[in-house]
């Protein structure tokens, strides 16, 4: 088995600096703000932070498109603030994760400013032009972000590839050049004394755009391996540099390409088969349906008992993603059962966790009024895309309120004082209203609230071997209501029991007997598991 890594035993938490906390009252997050708040993360017990990227950025895609990945975009703060914070970070044992983006860059990086300046300039093929073909594009590729993938550039009548907006123009990773100077870019960072990456959309490296091959391209590893062996590795301790690649397009057989730790190539991937599950297979994220509690718990199970020789992360949130109490769970009448059901149910799985800014405190999807008042490029090139088809605007609206990306990105909700005590200027994007009932300060008064629970679920993973080491066995699979599995490691072993839906319902297992309820979202105290009333959305974990 080898030494345990510092990361399987780890606890993650992802910052989305911008709406995390605004340190100077000009409503937007920043470093120092991060900073302010390392004692709540000390406290909460994670182990370390994936922070959402904090380069010099036009915000076009919200800093998803930078300009310079060795220095801090000027809202965000300075290094002198970076290295403020990864110091401080250590002091309390808690590890930072920078967010890379190799497959594009801004157009105001310099390599694009000048790359667009001539066909013959030097940095040219430091990204993806071609010939219009027949007057126009040169093939159907589309952008994530709606409409072409790519762009006609004025000044050499070329157009440019860009898999998501126009201003995030792709690198081209054949050039030997570019993967030269990324890796630059990542031993600046290891040097930094940063603990490893989080490698957003790394599966479109190996992009053939002539093919119409986006995800998984033919020299995809090639490129991920120089990175390991150049990169990673360039102090000789890549086994202390944690790497997750984003991979959308990852099936167990192909995450364990990435991480098959002989392959030398990443630590573990983000996919997302498990949140795909609200929409309708093949029409994309906007076209919604129900999720059936069947589906997700086979794609779990799948994931926990094939992708053995890999390393899961389990996650509900993201940057990206709606919050997973208005989407899985209720975030309603039972907003504070299902956020932590939830919790229960996920992290005591096998893999790493990670838990997204808010989510530990039952934080909500929002609604606004206008579409104005929503910020996220995405939002807003797939309404004007909507209205141009001429789709009905509450249609259109009604896939935003579901899964628009701003349900992740409204302030984090510290009090219940102005703008949730995130600033006290004019937030960049507005506040959920719900900021007064849904707070840390209210949580940390609340010894039943979401965040006790999540607090004692992190404590949890370290003194509970079988949570970390444990075996997986799926329990009630026909059960489109309740999702049940078992731990065991070395004698000691858990049972989860978990109610997706509002129904309360008997269950009996009859060959397993409970020592004791170890957590319980309705402080259950005692459990009969032969013949056992779940309540509506009731999660425990008793020990075996
Ligand atoms: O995301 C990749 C991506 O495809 C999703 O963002 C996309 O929006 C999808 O619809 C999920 O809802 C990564 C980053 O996480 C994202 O924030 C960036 O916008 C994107 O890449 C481009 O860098
Ligand atoms: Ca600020």
């Amino acid at each position: 088995m080898g030494t345990q890594v510092w990361w399987k035993n780890a606890v993650i938490y992802q910052i989305y600096p911008r709406s995390f906390m605004d340190s100077n009252n000009d409503g937007i997050g920043d470093i120092r703000g991060i900073i302010g708040k390392l004692d709540y993360l000390e406290w909460l017990g994670i182990d370390a932070v994936w922070i959402c990227p904090v380069y010099k950025s036009p915000n076009d895609d919200n800093g998803y498109d930078i300009s310079d990945y060795m220095d801090i975009m000027d809202e965000f703060g300075t290094m002198a603030d970076m290295d403020e914070l990864i110091l401080k970070a250590k002091e309390k044992n808690i590890r930072i994760i920078m967010d890379m983006v190799f497959n594009h860059t801004s157009d105001e990086h310099k390599w694009f400013i000048e790359a667009r300046k001539s066909k013959d300039n030097p940095y040219r093929d430091y990204y993806i032009w071609r010939d219009p073909v027949n007057g126009d594009k040169p093939n159907e590729l589309g952008s994530v972000f709606s409409g072409s993938a790519w762009q006609l550039d004025e000044t050499t009548g070329q157009y440019y590839l860009h898999l998501f907006s126009k201003r995030q123009p792709d690198l081209n990773w054949e050039n030997e050049a570019v993967r030269k100077n990324i890796i630059e870019v990542i031993k600046f960072w290891v040097n930094k004394g940063v603990s490893g990456f989080r490698l957003d959309m790394i599966e479109l490296l190996g992009k053939l755009p002539d093919e119409m091959i986006t995800a998984n391209g033919p020299k995809l590893h090639d490129y991920i391996k120089e990175l390991y062996r150049e990169g990673f590795n360039c102090n000789g301790k890549a086994e202390e540099i944690v790497t997750i690649g984003e991979c959308w397009a990852a099936d167990t057989d192909i995450a364990l390409k990435y991480t098959e730790p002989d392959n030398k190539e990443l630590s573990m991937v983000f996919q997302f088969e498990h949140s795909a599950l609200d929409e309708i297979k093949g029409k994309g994220k906007w076209a919604l349906k129900e999720m059936r509690l069947t589906e997700l718990k086979s794609i779990i199970d799948k994931w926990q008992l094939q992708y053995d020789k890999g390393w899961n992360t389990l996650f509900w949130n993201n940057h990206d993603l709606p919050r997973i109490v208005s989407r899985f769970g209720n975030d309603k009448e039972y907003r504070v059962e299902s956020a932590k059901m939830l919790a229960l149910y996920l992290y005591c799985l096998k893999g790493t966790p990670f838990i997204y800014q808010g989510e530990e405190i039952g934080m909500t999807n929002i609604k606004f009024d206008t579409i104005e008042e929503y910020k996220d490029i995405e939002i807003h090139n797939m309404y004007k895309e909507k209205k141009a088809e001429g789709v009905a605007e509450e249609d259109i609206m009604k896939s935003i309120y579901a899964k628009g990306r701003d349900n992740a990105r409204t302030p984090m909700q510290w009090n219940d004082e102005i703008n949730a005590g995130f600033t006290k200027g004019i937030p960049w994007i507005k506040v959920n209203n719900n900021y007064k009932e849904i707070n840390v300060k209210k949580d940390m008064e609340d010894n039943n609230s979401v965040l006790h629970f999540y607090q004692n679920l992190i404590k949890m993973r370290k003194d509970i071997l079988c949570i970390r080491e444990g075996n997986y066995i799926p329990l009630l699979n026909e059960d489109e209501d309740i999702a049940a599995y078992t731990r065991n490691t070395n004698g000691q072993g858990i049972l989860v029991i978990a109610n997706f839906h509002e129904c309360t319902k008997k269950i009996s297992f009859s060959d397993i007997v409970s020592k004791r309820i170890i957590i319980s979202n309705y402080n259950r105290t005692e459990i009969d598991l032969k013949d056992v009333e779940i309540r509506p959305y009731e999660a425990v974990m008793c020990e075996i």
